[in-house]
């Protein structure tokens, strides 16, 4: 597993379909998209997913079910991603063999899932609208010190945006999972594209040595 840069997760509500949205991203250069639906039933939850593996697949794209262990199997999707209240990743960890992220807000809930989890996903880092029960925000120096504490890629969430993702990346973060700033975006594809670009900026600056990143806490070229 090598940097994520933009981690796109889909959403139902903002007036555009999950398909669309995972169309107009791919189509701007997102390579790993999230399925994340809470209020659908299974069935047709099912029937997305699949079509979103396939899309997915077309552009070569890493493609993550949220939540659903049932769901990524039955669509064969490539990861899953659990949160703290769902299937313990170690139990996901022995039936699913794929990609797993787990959400965790705490060094202690990190440290925790680092044993399982191929990555983690970090946040809330800023205040969010999109996710109904999200925690008070940790900020940048509480992604940092999370980062810092653990050896596999951490992937930050909440509230990022193109104005705020730089110092988010500087903490050494292997990519930034967005909602909002591109689904709520007036051209979502036109958003993302903006977003990829200095993304990948900023990567090919480290790269290339030319960053003021901290390179202490760099660990956005970790493999796993
Ligand atoms: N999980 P936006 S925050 C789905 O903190 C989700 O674990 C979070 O949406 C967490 O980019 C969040 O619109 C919402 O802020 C992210």
């Amino acid at each position: 597993m090598k940097r994520f840069g933009v981690y796109f997760i889909t959403s139902s509500e903002f007036g555009w379909t999950h398909e669309e949205l995972a169309k107009m991203t791919l189509e701007a250069g997102v390579r790993i998209i999230q399925f994340r639906e809470k209020k659908m039933s299974t069935k047709r939850m099912f029937e997305i997913a699949r079509r979103l593996r396939k899309m997915t697949e077309e552009y070569d794209a890493t493609f993550i079910v949220n939540d659903r262990v049932d769901l990524a199997l039955a669509v064969g999707a490539d990861g899953v991603h659990v949160g703290q209240d769902d299937l313990p990743v170690e139990v996901v960890r022995e039936i699913f063999d794929g990609i797993i992220g787990v959400s965790a807000h705490t060094v202690d809930e990190a440290k925790r899932a680092e044993r399982f989890a191929d990555y983690l996903g970090v946040g809330p880092v800023f205040g969010t609208k999109t996710k109904k029960d999200a925690r008070e925000p940790i900020g940048v120096e509480g992604l940092r010190k999370i980062v810092r504490s653990v050896s596999i890629p951490v992937v930050a969430i909440g509230g990022i945006n193109r104005s705020n993702v730089l110092e988010v990346l500087k903490t050494g973060v292997v990519g930034v999972a967005v909602i909002s700033a591109i689904a709520g975006a007036k051209d979502p594809k036109e958003e993302a594209k903006r977003l990829v670009e200095i993304v990948k900026g900023y990567f090919s600056s480290l790269t290339s040595g030319c960053s003021d990143s901290d390179s202490s806490s760099d660990s956005s070229s970790a493999s796993s």
